[in-house]
């Protein structure tokens, strides 16, 4: 296929961008950090959006330099530019499974002089579903280093709750098709309210992902979820806007 031709070469060509896009505390209504989103501006089709690309990037392994590239552009840009704020940066399974992510955090940490703490990995549940002993390792190994491990899609796979005993979670991110229909799916908002209650018990952070309206926000607010992430506060965007927003703010 021809995307997965032109994605051969897209690293080299310097094809790729990091987006990031504001998470915020819900309390305060401050920016407490980005997560890292990768574009891709291909140069005949625009930009393809990564729910396109990473799998062709996982099935052909294209994934272990995209990401490693991913992880030392984001550490560099929020070392450099973005002072305190926390980074997150999403790993998929095949870089846990086929690559040594400890090493690729340890380099990328070492090299951009970002601090551990200020790094957070989002994982999903598709890599736990995997069973693999070492995953458990590299991410005992990554807290020892001061980052933050967060379930991303959390309410979207199939035995979340086992896994939130098994491994060291800092960190859920509810997933927006939740958000969605807080305030005005009872089902969801039930859903939402036990999900909360759960993660204040375990001393997990919650982030509600997808808040694209005050009333989402103010729903979310009072269920006790602390920080927020969506089109409400701000898009996915390059370094240089969300430094003006952080300017901004103060
Ligand atoms: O940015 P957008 O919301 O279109 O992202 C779509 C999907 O691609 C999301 O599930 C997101 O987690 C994933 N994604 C974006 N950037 C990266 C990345 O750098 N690495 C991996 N593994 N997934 C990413
Ligand atoms: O799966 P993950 O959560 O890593 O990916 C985040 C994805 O969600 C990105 O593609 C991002 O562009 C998208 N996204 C972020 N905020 C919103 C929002 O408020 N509404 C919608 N519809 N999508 C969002
Ligand atoms: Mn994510
Ligand atoms: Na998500």
């Amino acid at each position: 296929r021809g995307l997965e031709r032109d994605l051969r070469g897209a690293l080299q060509r310097g094809e790729f961008e990091v987006h990031y896009q504001p998470q915020i505390d819900l309390l305060t209504g401050r920016m407490t950090g980005a997560e890292a989103l990768l574009r891709w501006r291909h140069p005949v089709q625009g930009l393809v959006s990564p729910a396109d690309f990473i799998p062709i990037a996982e099935s052909t392994g294209l994934i272990l330099p995209i990401g490693r590239w991913v992880m030392e552009t984001a550490c560099r840009d929020f070392a450099a530019h973005m002072s305190g704020l926390r980074l997150a940066v999403n790993l998929s399974a095949v870089q846990f499974l086929r690559g040594d992510v400890v090493a690729l955090v340890r380099e990328a940490l070492r090299s951009s002089g970002l601090p551990g703490s200020r790094l957070e990995i989002e994982i999903t549940e598709s890599l736990l579903l995997e069973k693999d002993s070492n995953t458990l390792d590299a991410l005992k190994a990554l807290k020892e280093m001061g980052v933050g491990i967060a379930l991303d899609d959390f309410g979207t796979g199939y035995s979340s709750l086992s896994y939130l005993r098994s491994f060291p979670f800092d960190t859920i991110k509810i997933d927006r098709s939740f958000v969605k229909e807080a305030d005005t799916n009872s089902d969801c908002a039930a859903i939402l309210e036990a999900i909360s209650a759960l993660s204040a018990a375990l001393d997990l952070t919650t982030v509600a992902e997808g808040i694209e309206t005050e009333g989402q926000l103010a729903y979310m607010k009072n269920l006790g979820y602390q920080c927020g992430q969506g089109y409400l506060f701000g898009k996915p965007m390059p370094l240089e806007d969300l430094f003006h927003m952080t300017a901004g703010v103060g």
